[in-house]
């Protein structure tokens, strides 16, 4: 349960809801409103899409290498490949070698 709603007509947020690892981002809420006559009932229906944020820093896997080469190496030739990932997604997702 990540929602709960109040006698002070606002939904709130019960715990952290982290995107990257919901299966269903959007949550359909029902909210009721009565008063002392148990006939005078309404309801509302309400939407709530969680999007992405860019909460997750991108990770080398694995984030070290030991490489052994001759001295005489040939200038400009490949010594490692390296490669990171990220739990984000979209734009959040992107990141450059620096
Ligand atoms: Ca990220
Ligand atoms: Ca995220």
């Amino acid at each position: 349960m990540f929602f709960n709603c109040v006698y002070n007509r606002c939904i709130f947020l019960l715990q952290p809801v982290d995107y990257d690892t919901l299966v269903n981002p959007f949550f359909n809420l029902t909210v009721y409103v009565r008063d002392s006559d148990t006939t005078h009932v309404d309801t509302a229906y309400i939407e709530v899409y969680v999007t992405d944020f860019n909460d997750n820093p991108p990770i080398f896997v694995p984030n070290s290498q030991k490489v052994t080469e001759y001295e005489d190496v040939a200038v400009g030739k490949s010594l490692a490949r390296f490669s990171a990932t990220d739990r984000d997604l979209g734009m959040n997702k992107m990141f450059r070698y620096v």
